[in-house]
């Protein structure tokens, strides 16, 4: 049994029990079962299914997006923002229904046809993380369910009530039973199991670099095809050219916006030397006008972090920053004055004279804490950018045609932003990132397809004789 309790105010939710290793057999079996009958159904049908999900999020948007913000914490208008994406995925997604194109391509004999169709793996087990704890588990769930796969679904232990609203909706749009499975648990027990099994032909995990490399492993021994989604260190270049302002906006939004918890986060400022001091004034400036809290309150902009052991791994992070010579410009603390000591706050914290070698410029930090590096030039902007183990997000602001095309070619990460802060994907693009961050794989857009489905080649020769190919085919 696990208490839910809300990061804003530590005011107990929920208690949610745990499933045993032998709940994840039976919701595998229970899968396995459902999904034969599933994949034969054709996927405009499947996909109608889809659009029901699509309309009932959106008819209950404002009452997840509360639940959202009381078990996670982050803003009201945020979580809206999630649900909004969780949306557009069923949409989109039941879009593919009438698509999974696959090819048709000419034979190289004579009287015979060749195609590839997209196959359903059968069993799915996807493992998703507390920061998003509906957009991410859609982007995973709505293409392996349109692609005809049944799922056992593994929610972060942290946000099960987002997974039970979730579990409900499929309820009630009459999704048949055994086609989507939840499990409640922690990784070593329930996520082991789930990977383990013999019936579960792929894993797509969202979460840490440390659990991901875990995760490979266990799936790589029992070859598995596994997806991973991880980490971020992202970075935004800001060019002496760049319209300041909107650098500023864009990088108090995506450093601070989810309080720093996105895996996109913008977590370093890469700024020419001619704008640094300027850029780190009007960043001071704007981050003194965040007002902190719990997040249902609409005026607020950065709520609680998740929990008190990510209060304290920022703070550790912060103390090392500081060891190692990094000159604190604002923040730096954990809030505890009254109310704040109910909840999980952390001061918003920019650290400047950062060197790219050090600690808070290298590893994730997933809190409110921004490092500023000083260069002298486009070329060592995207060196620094690049000198990291992780790779998802990137972006860069100038007015110069050069600097971002240069820029969006010579960026490492999975994703480049131009003018715009680090965060905000949008669902029908892919959505991953190289290194450390991922294995080649990709959610969202037609490239999570690739994840949740087998090429299958079909040759059909109309000839009535035997053609060899490569062989026969001077003739
Ligand atoms: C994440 O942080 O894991 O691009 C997902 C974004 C969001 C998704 C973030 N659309 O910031």
């Amino acid at each position: 049994m696990v208490t839910v309790t809300n990061p804003a105010n530590g005011e107990e939710l929920a208690k949610v029990p745990l499933s045993t290793k032998k709940e994840v057999d039976e919701a595998v079996q229970s899968a396995k079962q459902a999904q034969k009958q599933w994949a034969l159904i054709p996927a405009p049908k499947r996909a109608e299914y889809l659009y029901e999900i699509g309309y009932k999020l959106k008819e209950k948007k404002e009452h997840l997006a509360k639940i959202l913000t009381k078990e996670m914490g982050k803003v009201i208008e945020e979580a809206r923002g999630e649900v909004q994406e969780g949306i557009d995925m069923a949409f989109y997604m039941a879009g593919e229904g009438r698509r999974l194109f696959g090819e048709t391509t000419p034979s190289e004999l004579p009287n015979k046809f060749a195609m590839s169709v997209r196959s359903p793996v059968g069993v799915v087990g996807i493992i998703t993380p507390w920061n998003f704890p509906i957009a991410i588990a859609t982007w995973k769930s709505f293409p392996a369910i349109v692609a005809g796969n049944a799922v056992v679904w593994k929610p972060s232990i942290e946000t099960p009530l987002m997974a039970y609203e979730l579990g409900k909706i499929f309820e009630e749009v009459g999704l048949p039973e055994g086609v989507m499975n939840i499990v409640f648990g922690n990784g070593p027990t329930v996520g082991t199991a789930l990977i383990e099994h013999p019936d579960v032909k792929v894993i797509s995990f969202t979460g840490s670099n440390a659990t991901g490399s875990k995760v490979a492993e266990l799936g790589g021994r029992h070859l598995k095809k596994v997806s991973l989604e991880m980490g971020g260190k992202n970075a935004v270049i800001v060019m002496d050219d760049a319209d300041l302002d909107l650098a500023v906006e864009g990088i108090i939004w995506s450093a601070f916006g989810t309080t720093g918890q996105r895996c996109t986060a913008c977590s370093r400022v890469i700024v020419h030397k001619d704008v640094k001091v300027e850029l780190e004034e009007r960043l001071v400036t704007g981050i003194s006008e965040l007002t902190i809290g719990d997040g249902l309150d609409p005026n607020v902009k950065v709520g609680p972090v998740i929990n008190r052991a990510a209060l304290e791994k920022i703070h550790r992070y912060v103390q090392i920053g500081k060891q190692e010579g990094a000159r604190l410009l604002t923040g730096g603390e954990i809030i505890t004055a009254p109310p704040f000591d109910k909840g999980y706050y952390y001061e918003p914290t920019i650290f400047t004279d950062v060197l790219p070698h050090m600690t808070i410029a290298q590893e994730e930090v997933f809190g409110p804490v921004l490092s500023i590096i000083e260069v002298n030039s486009l070329e060592e902007a995207i060196e620094i950018n690049n000198s990291v183990k992780f790779g998802l997000s990137s972006s860069i602001f100038s007015q110069d045609v050069n600097n971002i095309f240069k820029a969006q070619r010579d960026l490492d990460t999975g994703i480049v932003y131009v003018n715009a802060g680090t965060t905000g994907a949008e669902i029908h693009l892919p959505f991953g990132g190289t290194k450390g961050t991922g294995n080649g794989h990709r959610d969202s857009g037609q490239a999570a397809l690739d994840v949740f489905t087998e090429w299958k080649s079909i040759y059909v020769d109309f000839s009535g004789k035997l053609q060899r190919a490569q062989i026969d085919t001077d003739k």
